[in-house]
């Protein structure tokens, strides 16, 4: 393991929710308080970690050992950071008094993030729905979809520190291996903003992962912060295109322009210079006014009957390969019957099966940047129903992400930001 990767000259310490359960054999049991992640530690490697019980850089800690433990110190310390065992010295006080809240636990249990280690990936919820015209709920999202991923916990190998992945069986694929994805927390909402001060800070958020060279998948809130998402990501590709996955095209002209809501929210994306392209698909049912009439020229809609009908054809014919795409799903795409954790539920929806394929397909076409999953109202959700669909949405579009990072590959990616 290169000692330059994980930063030798930083200073490391115990994170403060380690707990040491006792010993199997010759195997010592520790336990993240807060994320729940466990593991079985060597005895060799956990006198590394006690190397760390006053601060200490790698470098110092490493110096202090045996000859003989040296060599594997590298990758045992990657594995404790990874986990979240061992913490930036700086890390408590700097989540105090940031735009950004931890998460406990995590998504997946993948190790938290911040601008020191952005990751590949990087979760971050959004715990806001004042900008719902429908009714509030989705701010419990974040928090409810996190507590029910579990079932799918981020692994690293133990010897290599890197990422096992998941295996994707319908698709006979291994994804995420090797990809490291970190969990930011959640913006933090103050009582009483005004919602424009929230929106800025999802904005900052946005702009500090892609500086450090993540690519963001967000977990709402409700649809507004989308907005927001995508001005930080338009800071670094200059120019997007958008496919929106929701019943409603959120395209509303009611009220002031300015104004950002839940049911206005596209048409302020539209009208971003940045945004190339809007692709629609999901949108049916009735409604007063004919929506696809009247659209501009960069706006595709494709309806849920097309999709049910056609899969992902109907919508990718419409997606262009030399622009970086953002997916944005507005849960409410997929009947209710399947999601019904919804403030809006409209009849004749996606179908799970067929909304994956989507996702896969896109996957395949290395073009998406950034995705979310938004208007989750978990108050509504019978049982775990909506929530645990979420979790397998969450990790087809992290998928989708890494292979567009594979295809550009990081170095490129870089030269982007110019
Ligand atoms: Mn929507």
């Amino acid at each position: 393991m290169d000692m330059q990767e994980s930063n030798g000259g930083e200073e490391l310490t115990l994170s403060s929710y380690l707990a040491i359960e006792g010993q199997q054999g010759s195997r010592v049991i520790a336990y993240r308080r807060d994320t729940k992640a466990r593991v079985q530690l060597a005895k060799g490697v956990y006198e590394i970690m006690q190397e760390f019980s006053s601060p200490c850089s790698v470098e110092h800690a490493t110096r202090r050992l045996d000859p003989a433990a040296r060599g594997r110190a590298g990758a045992a310390i990657q594995m404790l950071r990874h986990k979240g065992f061992l913490v930036p010295c700086e890390e408590k006080d700097r989540f105090e008094h940031s735009v950004l809240r931890m998460a406990s636990p995590t998504l997946f249990q993948s190790p938290r993030g911040n601008e020191l280690a952005a990751g590949d990936i990087a979760v971050i919820g959004v715990p806001f729905d004042l900008g719902s015209r429908l009714g509030t709920g989705s701010r419990d999202a974040p928090e409810a979809i996190r507590r029910r991923s579990f079932d799918h916990d981020y692994r690293v190998d133990f010897s290599s520190g890197q990422a096992i992945g998941w295996h994707d069986i319908d698709h006979s694929r291994r994804i995420l291996e090797g990809v490291d994805i970190r969990d930011w927390g959640d913006v933090a909402f103050r009582w009483g903003e005004c919602p424009a001060a929230f929106y800025a800070r999802v904005e900052q958020v946005i702009v500090k992962i892609v500086q450090g060279g993540a690519n963001p998948v967000v977990i709402g809130g409700d649809q507004s912060s989308t907005f927001a998402v995508i001005k930080g990501l338009l800071s670094r590709y200059g120019e997007l295109a958008v496919v929106w996955l929701d019943a409603h095209t959120d395209t509303s002209q009611s009220g002031e322009s300015s104004d950002l809501h839940n049911g206005n929210v596209a048409r302020r994306i539209l009208e971003l210079d940045g945004v190339v392209q809007v692709v629609q698909g999901g949108l049916r049912g009735y409604s007063l006014y004919d929506k696809i009439a009247q659209r501009p020229k960069k706006q595709e809609i494709v309806t849920a009957v097309e999709l049910n009908k056609q899969g992902p054809e109907a919508l990718l014919r419409h997606v262009r390969s030399d622009v970086p795409y953002y997916v944005s799903l507005d849960i409410d795409i997929l009947d209710p019957a399947f999601a019904p954790a919804v403030a809006g539920p409209i009849p004749f929806g996606l179908t799970p099966g067929v909304l994956r394929e989507l996702i896969t397909a896109l996957d395949e076409r290395k073009v998406v940047v950034g995705f979310d999953v938004m208007e989750v109202a978990p108050a509504l959700d019978h049982g775990i129903t909506t929530v645990a669909l979420v979790c397998q949405l969450l990790l087809a579009g992290m998928s989708a992400i890494a292979s567009f990072r594979s295809a550009v590959g990081k170095n490129v990616v870089t030269s982007i930001i110019g």
